[in-house]
Parts: structure tokens; C-alpha cells; sequence
């Protein structure tokens, strides 16, 4: 990869600061954009330099974003409201910072130079698939906002590498997990909370019979992905899983967990979210064969990794 100087959206974020850690210590310029809603200062802090720049804004001030943008030789799209139940529950600020903040950059782009996009889809467009494990090709409705906000981030990705020579890489995370992830809202990703729960020694609540499935990613892997994803040279739009290529259900994830942290707590069941998939699992071959992604951590590892960051 060439030193280069790129914007990441959403980089005081969870996997938004792993991306530019990464990219920090290659001696790339960065400028980090995050209003800090989800994200924190401290997971960036000790990256600010010269060659890495946090400004404090939002995804949906078009002239913010565009002005970053001028300087800039890619970006990776990382903001966003992240939750499905989230979305069901204000759909409009699912819609307003999916889609339009997601536009917002491929407009500068497309003003500008066609700066190489690379952002952050997401497994939920799939809807409740049959088809498991899930090729990119399947095709169902999207069960919530998000993963309908996200599926038209990438037909305006489409669009506009078709119509503006704007070239982008629409990543479909399944389950990112990893150090980092907050686990202080209702709305985070299962592995934060669950663990939190451990380390206090409280029960978890499973939502559902916990038979529901999920294909959980380290935040190492996705990193790898979103770096291969903006360093390919081939123009266009392509769409990529990015998962691990295999999956474990909900109630497991529990007993693995207190497993390997020597713990023996029942959890509570509440009821199933509603908008929610049932399983998640994504085949992975496309972006092996085409970027030569490779997961390499598996999911002990890396449980076992966040247990001891915290
Ligand atoms: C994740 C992502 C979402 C999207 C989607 C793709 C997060 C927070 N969300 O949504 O952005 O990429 O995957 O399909 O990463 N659960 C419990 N108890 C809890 C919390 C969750 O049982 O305390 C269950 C939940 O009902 C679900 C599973 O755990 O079946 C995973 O939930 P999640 O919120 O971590 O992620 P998901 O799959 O809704």
C-alpha cells in the first residue's frame, strides 16, 4: 500500500480506531471524522499526531464532509447507526445518517476526484435467506431499516461507479467483535454485552429460544478486509462478505463464554427482538478468491482476547 492520506469516517469507533491504528503504524495520513455519539476520544488518543487528525463532526454536514474529503485519496466509511432494533426504533435517524451521510460522501467523491470508497454494508440487507451460508447473489427483503438503508448505500454505490466513475468496495460485515466494542447500550453487539455480564458475574438475557445463529468476525480480520478492499485495483462496485465462514447460536455463544472464563451462570430469556434474522452465516469465498481475505482469528481466540483487555 502506498503512504496515502485517507478519511475514516466513524474512526473513534469500534472498529473505526482498530482501522486506524492499523493504518497509523504504515505511516499513512489520516483524518479521523466521528461525532463521538458511539465512538470514544480515548480509543484514538494516543494515535493524534501530525499524520493523524480528529475532527468532530457529523456524517450529515455535507460541506464538512466534502471539505475532508479535497485533500483526501480514499476514504473508509465507518459511521453509522449500527443497531437494528436502533433503527426500528427511529427509523428516520437510521435513514439520515445510513443513507444520506453515506450520499454525502459519495457526492465529494464524485465532485472531486472519484475517490476510492470503501464502506462498511452489512449482512442484515440479506433479510431472514434460506440459503445458508449466504452467497452475495441471495436475495430477500431487508427485515429493518438498517439493512434497507444499507442496501441502498450500495445501489447508489452502484450507481454512481456506473454514472460517475466513482469506484467502491460495499463490505457486508456479519458480526464484528473484538477490545473496544462499548458494551453500555442496550443497542450493542451481543459478545460486549454478554461479557460485561460475566465480569460482573450478573446472567445474561437471551432474547428468544437462542437457537438464533450468528457468523461472529474478529475486528482483526475486518481491518484485514477493509485494507484489501481499498488497496485492489480492479474499478467498479463490488459487493463482499466479510465474516468467518461459520457460525454458532446465540445460547452457545453463552455457555462457550462462561466456559473459558471458569463461570457457571444460567442466563434469563427474554422475548425475540422483533426485525431480527434467525441465521447468519456468510460464505466467504468470494472475497478469498478476489482479495485473498483469510480470517485468522477463530472465535476462542478471540474471546479470549477481549476477555483479557478488559
Ligand atoms: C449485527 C450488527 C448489525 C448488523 C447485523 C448483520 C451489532 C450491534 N449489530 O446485528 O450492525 O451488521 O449484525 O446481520 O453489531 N442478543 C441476546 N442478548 C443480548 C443481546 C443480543 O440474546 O443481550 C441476541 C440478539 O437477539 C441476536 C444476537 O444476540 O440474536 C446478536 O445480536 P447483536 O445485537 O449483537 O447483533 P445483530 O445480529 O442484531
Amino acid at each position: 500500500m502506498n503512504v496515502a492520506h485517507y478519511l475514516i469516517t466513524g474512526g473513534a469507533g469500534f472498529i473505526g480506531s482498530h482501522l486506524a491504528e492499523l493504518l497509523s503504524s504504515s505511516n499513512h495520513r489520516i483524518t479521523i471524522l466521528d461525532n463521538l455519539s458511539s465512538g470514544h476520544l480515548h480509543n484514538i488518543a494516543s494515535l493524534l499526531g501530525p499524520n493523524v487528525q480528529f475532527v468532530n463532526g457529523d456524517i450529515r454536514d455535507r460541506d464538512l464532509v466534502c471539505s475532508l474529503m479535497t485533500n483526501c485519496d480514499g476514504a473508509f466509511h465507518l459511521a453509522a447507526l449500527v443497531s437494528v432494533p436502533q433503527s426500528i426504533s427511529q427509523p428516520e435517524d437510521s435513514f439520515a445518517i445510513n443513507l444520506q451521510g453515506t450520499l454525502n460522501l459519495f457526492e465529494a467523491s464524485r465532485v472531486q476526484k472519484q475517490q476510492k470508497i470503501v464502506f462498511a454494508s452489512s449482512a442484515a440487507i440479506y433479510g431472514d435467506v434460506q440459503q445458508q451460508p449466504i452467497k452475495e447473489e441471495c436475495r430477500d427483503v431487508p427485515l429493518s431499516p438498517y439493512g434497507l438503508h444499507k442496501w441502498m448505500c450500495e445501489e447508489h454505490a452502484n450507481l454512481y461507479c456506473q454514472l460517475y466513475g466513482v469506484s467502491s468496495v460495499g463490505l457486508r460485515f456479519f458480526n464484528v467483535f473484538g477490545p473496544r466494542q462499548d458494551p453500555s447500550s442496550p443497542y450493542s453487539g451481543v459478545i460486549s454485552i454478554f461479557i460485561d455480564r460475566i465480569l460482573k458475574e450478573q446472567p445474561a438475557t437471551i432474547y428468544g429460544d437462542g437457537t438464533q445463529n450468528r457468523d461472529f468476525v474478529y475486528v482483526g480480520d475486518v481491518v484485514q478486509a477493509l485494507i484489501k478492499s481499498m488497496n485492489c485495483t480492479n474499478s467498479g462496485f463490488k459487493a463482499y462478505n466479510v465474516g468467518r465462514g461459520s457460525s454458532i447460536t446465540v445460547s452457545n455463544l453463552w455457555g462457550t463464554l462462561c466456559e473459558i472464563s471458569g463461570v457457571d451462570l444460567v442466563p434469563n430469556y427474554g422475548p425475540a427482538r422483533s426485525g431480527e434474522i434467525h441465521t447468519s452465516l456468510a460464505d466467504i469465498s468470494a472475497i478469498s478468491r478476489d482479495l485473498g481475505y483469510k480470517p485468522e482469528t477463530n472465535l476462542e481466540e478471540g474471546l479470549k482476547k477481549v476477555l483479557q483487555y478488559q
